[in-house]
């Protein structure tokens, strides 16, 4: 009996120990509070010795999360039950999460670092004042490919990716705008066309290259085609730069009748918990030399002008990956279509891919 009492007054004791310690950590804003930050990203996107610089200077644990696609990481965030303090969405996503209220307005006077982002990035009209996102990185759409694989084939034009001679050679990556964008395009339509026939036309045009199509692929994209599984692929120009940095044989080319030029910029979501830590991460991102050492190990292109003056030639002078305002000012920027646009153009590439499967 008395060894009863006894371990029952020890599990009172430890509960109220448990209960005393979850008071303090929430009285001083707590786990997850101002002492960890929860950002989730793209994967592959961040040069993870910076995450762990961040923590070193700052204090501040961070929890690191990441999706494959905007699709994916609005619906995480629109289901609510998420805490993330910083994410990472493209344009057309930040356009459509800030008419929703997901946006946390940003305070500007907490990001000294700004002054470095290059004002060709400012003020797009997806976010006018960059009221409340921060660029981060920033590329086009286009075609990676393997000339020694294709046999003579040169790749200018969408077009050249339904040449018989790619059978079962051609990777895609997992995008619905990138892939329908590129069906829309090879026909001469724009990439945020919301015509009914011509999006049904652009669906028929993408089955009709099935047989070219070897797979429909995440970031392993860039490993199936560094180790020549496919002779060509869909991708973003920084995974193209990425793949040819493992491998110099290939080349990268936005096709001519247009492509896709797109931003990720860094948001803070209204149901962050650590506002002063996403300020704290945002400002530390910006600076020149991190946001440098950043590019480099992604192999994105960095909307920072400073960061760029940092990064070697070879990198900065490579118009395929850093392309002049003239071929820039010819692409098309994705739109918010809307909830019920986007979700159609979601179905159409669904069916697209179950048609490949
Ligand atoms: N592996 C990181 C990929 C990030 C690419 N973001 C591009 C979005 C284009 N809408």
């Amino acid at each position: 009996m008395k060894q009863l009492v006894r371990m029952f007054v020890v599990v009172i004791a430890v509960s109220l120990g448990l209960m005393y310690l979850t008071a303090y950590l929430n009285a001083s804003e707590g786990y997850s509070g101002d002492r960890t930050l929860t950002i989730y990203n793209w994967g592959d996107y961040v040069d993870p010795e910076l995450l762990e610089r961040f923590e070193e200077e700052t204090g501040i644990k961070v929890i690191y999360q990441t999706f494959d696609s905007n699709e994916a990481m609005m619906t995480k965030i629109e289901q609510g039950g998420t805490t993330f303090d910083v994410s990472v969405p493209s344009e057309y996503a930040i356009s459509k999460m800030n008419a929703e209220g997901l946006l946390l307005e940003l305070d500007h006077a907490k990001l000294p670092n700004l002054k470095y982002i290059d004002p060709r990035f400012m003020n797009l009209s997806f976010d006018p004042d960059n009221a409340y996102s921060i660029p981060y990185f920033w590329g086009t759409v286009g075609i990676v490919y393997n000339p020694e694989l294709v046999g003579g084939l040169t790749f200018s034009s969408w077009d050249d990716l339904w040449d018989e001679r790619l059978r079962n050679q051609i990777l895609l990556l997992d995008g619905a705008r990138e892939v329908m964008g590129m069906g829309l395009n090879r026909l001469g339509y724009s990439l945020n066309d919301t015509n009914e026939a011509h999006l049904q036309e652009a669906k028929a045009k993408l089955l009709e290259m099935t047989p070219n199509v070897k797979a429909i692929v995440g970031d392993e994209i860039k490993m199936l085609l560094a180790n020549e599984e496919a002779a060509a692929g869909l991708v973003w120009s920084g995974d193209a730069s990425e793949i040819m940095d493992e491998n110099d044989k290939l080349d990268y080319v936005v096709p001519e009748e247009g492509s896709n030029l797109w931003f990720d910029n860094m948001v803070i979501p209204k149901t962050a918990r650590n506002i002063e830590g996403a300020h704290q991460f945002i400002n530390f991102m910006l600076d020149p030399e991190v946001a440098a050492q950043n590019a480099e190990y992604v192999g994105y292109s960095t909307p920072n002008k400073a960061a760029l003056a940092l990064l070697p030639e070879e990198i900065s002078g490579d118009e395929r990956f850093y392309p002049n305002e003239e071929l820039t000012g010819k692409l098309e920027v994705y739109d918010n279509l809307g909830k019920k646009m986007l979700a159609h153009y979601n179905e159409l590439f669904l069916e697209f891919k179950m048609h490949k499967k």
